[in-house]
C-alpha cells in the first residue's frame, strides 16, 4: 500500500463498565505500532486523540434514548461525530484512517466517517461478542455491546441519526469469532441479513477458509470495506488485556493469517480500528504489542 496511514487515538471509555480502556491509543502506540507499520513499508504520521469527556464529568442517564437503555448515549454520540469527520478528512486527505480505542463504541463513528460518502462500505467485525444488542435488548446499557447495531440503525437507534446515515447494508457486514451471544443479540442476528461466523465456525473449517469468506461478502458490491478489531477476539492467553475476556478465541497463529487474508484486499481496505486494549489489566503491555503486530500483518508484512 502506498498510501500513508494517519493514526487516530480515542481514548473513550463511556461505553464499557472496566475501567481503564481509555488508555489503549497510549498503550498501543507505546506498544510499538509505527515501527510495526514501518516493518511493513508503510508511513504514517500522528493525528493524535479526539478528546473525549471523562464519565466522572459527565451523567449516564442524561442524555437517554427515548426508550430503552444506552449510558452517556449523549456523550458518545458527540464523541462518534467527532471521530467520523476526523476519518472523513483523513480520507478526503488521501490518507489512510487507523483508529485506536478506546471501547467499541468508537467503531459507530469510525463506519459512518468511513463511509460518508455514500459509498457502499463493508464491514468485517472481528470479536468474541455481536455488538449486536439495541437499548431494547441490552442487559447492560453499555453502548459498546451496540455499536454495530447501532450504525445499522436498528431498534431505539433508528430515530436517531448519526452524523450521516452511513452507507452499510447488511449483506455487507460479517462477525467472525463469536462464542458469547446474548439471548436477544442472537434472535436479532438470526433476524438480520448480516453473516455471522462463530468460533466453531474457524474450528471446523478452519481460519483461512472462514476470512476468505467474509473478505467475500464485505467487498461483494461494495466501493470498499473496514476491518474492525476487538482484541478480545483472540484468547484470553494471548490478549489478557481487555474488559471482556472470554475463552476459546482465536490463537496468535490464526490472528496473523487473518490479517494476512485482510492485506491481500490492500486495494478495497478503506479503514481499520483496533479496539477493546485495557492496559490496566494487561500483562506488560502485551495486548497492545500484538494490535500492532496485527496492524502490521494486515498492511502486508511478511517473512520472506
Ligand atoms: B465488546 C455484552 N454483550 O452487551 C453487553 O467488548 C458484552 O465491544 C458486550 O464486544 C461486549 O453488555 C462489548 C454482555
Ligand atoms: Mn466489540
Ligand atoms: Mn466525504
Ligand atoms: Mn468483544
Amino acid at each position: 500500500m502506498d498510501t500513508q496511514v494517519r493514526v487516530l487515538g480515542v481514548p473513550m471509555d463511556l461505553g464499557a463498565d472496566r475501567r481503564g480502556v481509555d488508555m489503549g491509543p497510549s498503550a498501543i502506540r507505546y506498544g510499538g505500532l509505527a515501527d510495526q507499520l514501518a516493518s511493513a513499508g508503510i508511513d504514517c504520521i500522528d493525528g493524535g486523540d479526539i478528546a473525549v469527556p471523562r464519565p466522572e464529568e459527565s451523567d449516564p442517564d442524561a442524555g437517554g434514548l427515548p426508550s430503552g437503555r444506552a449510558k452517556f448515549f449523549r456523550e458518545t454520540k458527540e464523541v462518534c461525530e467527532d471521530v467520523a469527520t476526523a476519518v472523513d478528512a483523513t480520507l478526503m486527505d488521501g490518507q489512510f484512517p487507523l483508529v485506536l480505542g478506546g471501547d467499541h463504541s468508537i467503531g459507530i463513528g469510525t463506519i459512518v466517517g468511513a463511509a460518508r460518502d455514500d459509498e457502499e462500505l463493508g464491514v468485517i467485525w472481528f470479536d468474541a461478542h455481536g455488538d449486536f444488542n439495541t437499548p431494547e435488548t441490552t442487559p447492560s446499557g453499555n453502548i459498546h455491546g451496540m455499536s454495530l447495531a447501532a450504525v445499522l440503525g436498528d431498534g431505539a437507534f433508528a430515530d436517531h441519526d448519526w452524523a450521516h446515515t452511513p452507507a452499510v447494508r447488511e449483506e455487507n457486514v460479517v462477525l467472525v469469532g463469536l462464542r458469547d451471544v446474548d439471548d436477544g443479540e442472537r434472535r436479532r442476528l438470526y433476524e438480520s441479513d448480516v453473516t455471522a461466523f462463530t468460533m466453531s465456525d474457524i474450528d471446523t473449517r478452519g481460519a483461512p477458509e472462514v476470512v476468505a469468506e467474509a473478505l467475500e461478502i464485505a467487498t461483494d458490491g461494495t466501493d470498499g470495506i473496514h476491518v474492525s478489531l476487538d482484541l478480545d477476539w483472540l484468547d484470553p492467553t494471548e490478549a489478557p488485556g481487555v474488559g471482556t475476556p472470554v475463552r476459546g478465541g482465536v490463537s496468535y497463529r490464526e490472528a496473523h493469517i487473518a490479517m494476512e487474508y485482510v492485506a491481500e484486499y490492500h486495494d478495497q481496505l478503506r479503514s481499520m480500528e483496533m479496539v477493546e486494549v485495557n492496559p490496566i489489566l494487561d500483562e506488560h503491555n502485551r495486548t497492545a504489542e500484538l494490535a500492532c503486530e496485527l496492524v502490521a500483518s494486515a498492511f502486508g508484512k511478511r517473512v520472506l
